[in-house]
């Protein structure tokens, strides 16, 4: 088993999930930042963060609003700031890319393949909304292509990893997305270490079963050897058996409210702090630890705190 201490990566927000589906999903600026604050107090070594309008909680790629919560996180934490570039259903890829761009985070997500990313089966769940658009948000899946074609990737890389010194986070739903993600580093247009974000339980991406685990961990060692950091994230129910397996496999972990709203079965958590503690603590009673900040700074070669640019 690794030695090695395990950076836990929480998402605060996402956009997956909608107000409706849980009171403590962090909705306006002042939320996201005291829920991402508290995240890295509990043990998040980095925060993999989405904006969403203050009023009406959709997500929104805009940068001014990334700006409302961004520096209040800086100034009071000392976490990793991991921006994502996925941005949610119905945004452009330049709209996707606008907000890390502005702030030349340390890290930035890149998703490594175009696929369906289907949230409607969401819909059969509730039946009175918060919000107008939450439905139509929710059924527009249904016809939605998550577009990350070799074209837009390479923008990423070339604006925001040459442009901006940011590293990634590369999310990988499928065996696939590591063999692209394999075809850029051939291309010489990424450089280790890779920081392997594998997806398990999204519609569109490979399912939530042990013998994907063990297969997207096989092909990642093939193909990255100890060129990588592996990292897993499962969506809804899956979220803390397989991170904790991933712990035990000298994995990373990746929890947080885009990923799932509960702490247990049946039960919402109240913050992301509580998924942060809960995942800590069975990893610690494994005799695993927790990295700190600048030990996944220095594993993941980040430019560093000083070096963002907001
Ligand atoms: N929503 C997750 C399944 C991104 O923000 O770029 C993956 C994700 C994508 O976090
Ligand atoms: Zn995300």
């Amino acid at each position: 088993m690794s030695t090695k201490p395990v950076i836990i990566s929480c998402a605060v927000t996402g956009s997956i999930h909608t107000p409706t589906m849980s009171p403590h999903l962090p909705v306006t600026p002042d939320e996201i930042a005291t829920q991402a604050i508290a995240a890295a107090e509990a043990g998040a070594a980095i925060l993999h963060l989405h904006a969403r309008n203050p009023e009406s909680g959709r997500p929104t790629p805009d940068p001014s609003v990334f700006m409302e919560f961004l520096p209040r996180i800086r100034d009071s934490s000392n976490a990793v700031i991991n921006i994502s570039t996925g941005g949610g259903p119905g945004m452009t890829v330049d709209e996707r890319i606008e907000a890390a761009l502005h702030v030349s985070p340390e890290m930035a997500s890149l998703n490594m393949g175009s696929m369906n990313f289907g949230l409607y089966p969401l819909l059969d769940k509730y039946s009175e909304w918060k919000h107008d658009w939450e439905p139509q948000f929710l059924e527009m899946t249904r016809d939605f292509i998550f577009r990350n074609t070799f074209k837009d990737i390479e923008t990423i890389l070339e604006k925001l990893g040459k442009g901006c010194g940011t590293r990634f986070e590369f999310e990988c739903y499928d065996v696939g997305h590591l063999y692209n993600l394999a075809h850029l580093v051939d291309r010489g247009l990424i450089e280790p270490p890779f920081f392997i974000q594998t997806i398990f339980g999204i519609l569109g991406g490979i399912g939530a079963d042990e013998e994907n685990l063990m297969h997207m961990r096989r092909m990642a060692l093939k193909l990255f050897g100890e060129d990588h950091e592996w990292s897993v994230l499962a969506a809804g129910r899956f979220q803390m058996p397989y991170t904790t397996k991933a712990g035990t496999m000298g994995g990373n972990v990746r929890v947080g409210l885009e990923d799932s709203l509960y702490l247990a079965k049946g039960q919402l958590a109240e913050t992301n702090a509580q998924q942060v503690i809960k995942i800590r603590r069975i990893l610690e009673d494994l005799s695993l630890t927790v990295a700190t900040p600048d030990e996944a700074r220095q594993r993941l070669a980040l430019k560093g705190a000083e070096n963002i640019g907001f």
